[in-house]
């Protein structure tokens, strides 16, 4: 009987996050989950073409336009020693982290504080000469993911609001899709309480798609993507490293 009692523990399989009550929820919901499916798949299906290789990141590119606009889809890879997922989802979603790693933000605001792991941003980005200056306004959501071992995403999507309309000022609106999903490797396999930074890698995935909003020369935007998508990758992941050494390990 007593046996019994032990396995009937509820796992919860949907969030128990207090933005499940948000106007926003299905939608955060939804593109959380469709973004996790298609990081999943990998870059086997499709045709992805490699575009930048450096150690154990590889970025993929996808020619792709949409009313004469540059949306390349993007997906990347990489492996990063002595960081877990969670923490690695945590830098990226955290507002406070943003402008240590993100080298084309130009200024940053929550504009809503939806729950601790639910956010909405406003974001202007550095002006890339000859378009013009660009802004971005997105929920960000993170979560671990229930029924694996140490899967954990971030998902950043372009919503509205009221207060923020799109192309009011200098700045011209993008859209955006980007998911980083993030998992955990002990290597050898360890009781929690003996793991040391050096037995742990991290498996990320990053997914991004842009829509830059209004004209952008194409030319101009797939090499601007071809030289900061990589730039990104590596200085976000070195800032996780050096932001996460020395301290407990958060799995
Ligand atoms: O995912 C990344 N960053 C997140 C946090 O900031 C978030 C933001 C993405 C914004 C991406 C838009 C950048 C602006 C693109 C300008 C395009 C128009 C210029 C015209 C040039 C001719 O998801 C990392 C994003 C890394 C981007 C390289």
């Amino acid at each position: 009987k007593d046996r019994l009692k032990q396995k009937s523990v509820v796992i919860p399989t949907t969030p128990t996050t207090p933005a499940i009550k948000h106007r926003l929820w299905p939608e955060i919901n939804r593109i959380t989950l469709e973004q996790l499916h298609y990081a999943r798949l990998g870059v086997g299906a499709g045709s992805w073409q490699l575009f930048a290789e450096d150690g154990d990141m590889r970025m993929y590119r996808r020619e792709e336009e949409a009313n004469g606009l540059v949306v390349d889809p993007l997906k990347a890879c990489h492996v990063v020693k002595g960081v877990t997922g969670h923490e690695v989802c945590k830098i990226f979603f955290s507002p406070e982290y943003r402008s240590g790693w993100e080298a084309t933000l130009e200024d940053m605001t929550v504009i809503e504080n939806i729950s601790k792991d639910t956010l909405v941003f406003l974001q202007t980005h550095k002006r890339i000469w000859p378009a013009s200056q660009r802004d971005a306004l997105f929920w960000s959501h993170m979560r671990k993911v229930p029924d694996a071992q140490d899967l954990w995403i971030a998902c950043n999507h372009s919503t509205e609001h009221a207060d923020y309309p799109p192309n009011a000022g200098k700045c011209v609106r993008v859209y955006l899709t980007v998911c980083l999903v993030c998992q955990t490797l002990i290597d050898p396999p360890k009781q929690n309480e003996l793991i040391k930074r050096e037995d742990i890698t991290c498996k990320i995935t990053y997914c991004s798609v842009v829509n830059p909003g209004g004209w952008a020369p194409a030319s101009v935007l797939r090499a601007v993507y071809k030289r900061e998508y990589p730039k990104f990758l590596k200085r976000f992941t070195n800032f996780c490293i050096d932001q996460c050494k020395d301290k407990p390990i958060v799995f």
